[in-house]
């Protein structure tokens, strides 16, 4: 028999861009039918995956959009993913919009996809991490995931990158000294974008005292102007030194992405365990655990166990 889930992989391996669309919202919409695709797919580790992150408006969208032509290009097949897991304004789904207005988004070889993953059981990087899969199978070379730089999973979206590009703009100095717990440690390239509107020495200096006062890492600083398209090839230049690393077969970039994937996927299983397991399991270990024949913790992982 011929499971709809066989139909929508065979799809994916002939690159099918109908059959990539469904696969995504499969993800995003039904847990247990994705495990079923996921098992189809091949082994991930192809597409090169670039996070785009930063703090609203600072033009993460229209970079992705110049980006996109330059990889384009070179004849690449380019995929982007939008993620928006918090915006009460836009309940995730204009994060892409400037993307997918782009005028790539006519262009067969280019996949843009918004994933609104508000209220979603199991956490925002699980259907991230199973969209990466599948445009991987699907034989994109390119994957970009633009995402909002705030918040905790954000941070894990880092984790599905091989590149990590932080986009920030002029007037933002304090944030830097603000987000150093978060953004300042993920980025393989700092791009200060709107370059033309001037007054973005300071936060290039702060950034530049930041990358020289690091003895572990060495990411570049960046001025651009995505809008005028200034300082894009030295970006290009930063994202294909990493890239030719990965192509290379470097490992540690390699397992970059995959590290990131695997931790997912047993997140996942743990989220679909503890969602099967009744709430009526959770009443009788707390029964126990109100006469003081379990711990909270043992009880914990009785539930997950
Ligand atoms: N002046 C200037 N504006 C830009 C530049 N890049 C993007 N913008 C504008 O900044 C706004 C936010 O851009 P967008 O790409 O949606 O930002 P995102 O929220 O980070 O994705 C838009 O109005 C863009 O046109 C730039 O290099 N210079
Ligand atoms: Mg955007």
């Amino acid at each position: 028999m011929v499971t709809k889930a066989d139909a929508i992989a065979k799809g994916i391996a002939r690159g099918d861009r109908g059959a990539v669309a469904k696969a995504i919202s499969v993800v995003e919409n039904d847990q247990e039918a994705a495990k079923s695709l996921m098992r189809l797919l091949g082994a991930p580790g192809r597409a090169f995956v670039v996070g785009i992150t930063g703090p609203p408006g600072t033009g993460k969208s229209t970079l992705v959009d110049r980006l996109i032509g330059a990889y384009r290009e070179k004849g690449f097949k380019v995929a982007v993913v939008a993620v928006d897991p918090t915006s009460p304004i836009t309940g995730g789904a204009l994060l892409g919009d400037r993307v997918r207005m782009s005028e790539h988004s006519g262009d067969r070889a280019v996949f843009i996809r918004s994933m609104a993953t508000r209220g979603w059981v199991g956490g925002l990087s699980a259907a991230t991490s199973q969209a990466i899969r599948i445009l991987d199978a699907a034989g994109y070379d390119l994957v970009f995931l633009e995402t909002v730089g705030i918040g905790q999973s954000d941070i894990e979206v880092v984790g599905l990158s091989h590149a990590v590009v932080v986009v920030l703009m002029p007037g933002m100095g304090d944030e830097v000294q603000m987000s150093k717990a978060g953004l300042m440690e993920v980025g393989d390239v700092y791009v200060v974008n709107k370059s033309d509107l001037g007054g973005g020495d300071a936060l290039i200096v702060s950034l530049l005292s930041m990358v020289r006062s690091s003895k572990t890492r060495s990411p570049a600083v960046l001025a651009v102007s995505a809008l005028k398209g200034e300082g894009l090839d030295k970006l290009a230049d930063a994202l294909e030194k990493l890239r030719s690393k990965f192509e290379g077969g470097d490992r540690e970039i390699k397992l970059r992405s995959v590290r990131g994937l695997v931790l997912d996927a047993a997140k996942g299983a743990l989220m679909r365990r503890f969602s099967a397991s009744s709430v009526l399991e959770a009443d009788r270990l707390a029964a126990k655990v109100l006469e003081g024949k379990l711990t909270v913790e043992q009880a914990a992982d009785k539930l997950v166990g």
